[in-house]
Order: C-alpha cells, then structure tokens, then sequence
C-alpha cells in the first residue's frame, strides 16, 4: 500500500493540469518526495512544547473532523513538492521581490496542492478508508500572536519532519533532500502505513550554518532583513511575504499571493542537502 500511494502521488504531479504554468506544458512541481508517520508517534504530543499546546495530534484532528467514536488516525502521510529549476533560477536572480514564475507557484502551485490532498482523500475513500487534509480540517487556525510567532493548529513541516523527509534550518525552513525550495503537503489516515525511518535525529542536521558554521547566505538573501544568526523575525517576513512583495508586484504578476522565496534560492540548500560551504 505504501508504494500504490507514491505512485498515486507521482501520478498526478506529472499528470494534472493544474501542475502547470497558464497555457504552458510546464510543471510548478517535479517528482515529489513521499513519507510517512504513525499517528501515534510521541513526537507529535512533543511538537506542542516546540510550539504550543494549541498545535493538535494527529488523532485530535482525526477525531475533531469525524467524531470520537468514529476510530483512530493511524497514520499521516507527507509529501514534498520540490520547485522546478526554472522557477528556482528566475528566483535566484531577483534581489527584493520574488520571480513571476515563483509567484504563480506560490498562488496556483499552492492550489494543486490542495487538490492534490483532497485527492488523495477520495483515493483512500474509495479503498474503504478514511481521510483529513488538516489544512482544510474544521480545527484549522493560524495564530498571528503564539509565543514561537505566526503558527497554525498545524505544521506542514513538523509533520515532515516526522516522517524523516528533512530538517529546520536556520531561517526556519525545511531543508529535504531536494533542498529548501518546496512546498509540503500532508493528509492524515486510519489506514496503517509502516513509517518511514527518521535517520537524522538532529532538527538542523540540514542546515549548515549549524553543521559546520559559517553558512549566513540566507540572511545576506533576505530582502526584508528579517533574518540572523538568531533565526527569523517572522513579523519582519510576514511584513514582506504579505504585504509590500504582493502590494508591488502581485497586479503586475496577475496573483495575490507572490510570495518570496529569496531565502530559498541562490543559497546553498536550494535544491539539495548541501555537503560543503560553496558560496
Ligand atoms: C505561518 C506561516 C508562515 C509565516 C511564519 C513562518 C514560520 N516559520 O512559522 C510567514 C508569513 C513568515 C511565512 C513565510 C514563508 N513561508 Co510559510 N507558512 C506558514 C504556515 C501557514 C504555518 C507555519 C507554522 O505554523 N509553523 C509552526 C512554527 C512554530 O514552526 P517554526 O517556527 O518554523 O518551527 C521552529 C521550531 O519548532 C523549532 N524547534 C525548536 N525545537 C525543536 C525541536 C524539534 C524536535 C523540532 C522538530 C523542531 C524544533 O524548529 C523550527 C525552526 O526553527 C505554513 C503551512 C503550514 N500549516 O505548515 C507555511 C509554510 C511553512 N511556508 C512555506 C513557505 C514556502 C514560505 C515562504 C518561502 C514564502 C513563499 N511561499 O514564498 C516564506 C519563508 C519563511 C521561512 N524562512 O520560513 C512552506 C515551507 C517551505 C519550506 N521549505 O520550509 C509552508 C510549509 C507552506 C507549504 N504548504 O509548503 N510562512
């Protein structure tokens, strides 16, 4: 079962329609990574001392969305969307306001990603189980003000993390073995799936400016200056991800929501887990 769900998955990131740029063959996203976690997996009860008590287990959102007598999550399934090249080397090139090829990622990319979880859902229906995407789920809300900043009831990255797709770096993001410039996407199971092995039990072994030192390209990229030896000002980024980047240049790109990326492309961690300082 665990290889029909990377083929489904694989399936419909090479296939669908809305993996594709507006009237253009080409992806958003390449070959996704796929993993998976056991719902029950202690490290989601830990995640709420990372981030608070309002960030939910799987079983709380399963429970949430179908009732409690209506059995148990058993697993979580996690999936990586790495960024195409071409949308990473249009990026790498800007200095203030993301690409109009990241921009169209970030809004219409965002949106196959939502299809592709809801599709999911009814390919796991279909086989007589049961199925949540947690973004869509009714517990879902974002807290502008946590103690750890902007968060959700929810985090895409932690749940990677769990499944052993990757780690934190120092700007926050989740650097994979296809690197840090992705989106992430989960759903969460009754049908049991064997977990993936998390090898690196470090939550920044990715990263280098943890691993050997010396690695700040992320925070020379930052447009916004919002990020430093210390981590991110998620304010800082915010200000900029939502506001002055989509104020500028989001009419001229045809988008809401441009994103920004900088600190994604151009570094070290773009599109691999980088093994040396190459600046
Ligand atoms: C709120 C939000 C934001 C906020 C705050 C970002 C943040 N770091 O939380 C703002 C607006 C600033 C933002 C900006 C961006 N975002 Co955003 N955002 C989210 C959202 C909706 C929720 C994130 C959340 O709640 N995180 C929880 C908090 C607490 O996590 P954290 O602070 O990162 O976690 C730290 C601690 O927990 C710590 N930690 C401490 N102790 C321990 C111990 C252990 C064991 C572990 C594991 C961790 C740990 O490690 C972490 C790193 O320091 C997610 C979607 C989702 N629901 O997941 C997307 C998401 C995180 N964003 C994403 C992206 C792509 C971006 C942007 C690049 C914008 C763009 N699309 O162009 C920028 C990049 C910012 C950055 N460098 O992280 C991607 C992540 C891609 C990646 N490779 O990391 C996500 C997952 C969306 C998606 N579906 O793909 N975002």
């Amino acid at each position: 079962m665990e290889k029909r769900i990377v083929n489904e998955i694989r399936r419909l990131v090479a296939e669908s329609p809305d993996n594709r740029f507006p009237n253009s063959d080409k992806h958003y996203f390449d070959t996704p990574l796929v993993g998976y976690s056991q719902a029950a997996d202690p490290i989601f009860t830990e995640f709420k001392t990372h981030i608070g008590s309002f960030h939910l287990t799987p079983q709380e959102i399963f429970a949430s969305t179908f009732g409690v007598d209506k059995g148990q999550a058993a697993s979580v399934i996690c999936w990586i969307l790495p960024i195409t090249e071409d949308t990473r080397k249009s990026n790498r090139e800007k200095s203030f306001f993301p690409s109009w090829e990241w921009a169209q990622t970030r809004s219409n990319g965002a949106k196959f990603n939502v299809s592709l979880s809801l599709h999911l859902v009814c390919y796991l229906e279909q086989l007589g189980y049961r199925a949540v995407v947690p973004l869509l789920s009714p517990a879902m809300q974002v807290f502008k003000n946590a103690q750890v900043g902007v968060a959700s009831t929810w985090s895409e990255r932690h749940a990677a993390y769990a499944a052993g797709l990757g780690t934190f770096s120092l700007n926050c993001g989740f650097i994979t073995e296809r690197g840090i410039a992705v989106r992430c996407g989960s759903i969460i199971t009754n049908l049991v799936l064997a977990p993936t092995i998390r090898f690196n039990m470090n939550p920044w072994g990715n990263c280098l400016h943890y691993g050997r030192g010396g690695c700040d390209i992320c925070i020379q990229r930052c447009p916004a200056g919002a990020i430093s030896s210390k981590g991110l000002d998620k304010m800082e980024c915010y200000k900029h991800v939502y506001g002055d980047a989509p104020r500028t240049v989001g009419t001229i790109y045809g988008v809401k929501e441009t994103g920004c990326g900088l600190c994604q492309t151009n570094v070290p961690c773009e599109y691999r887990v980088p093994a040396t300082f190459s600046p």
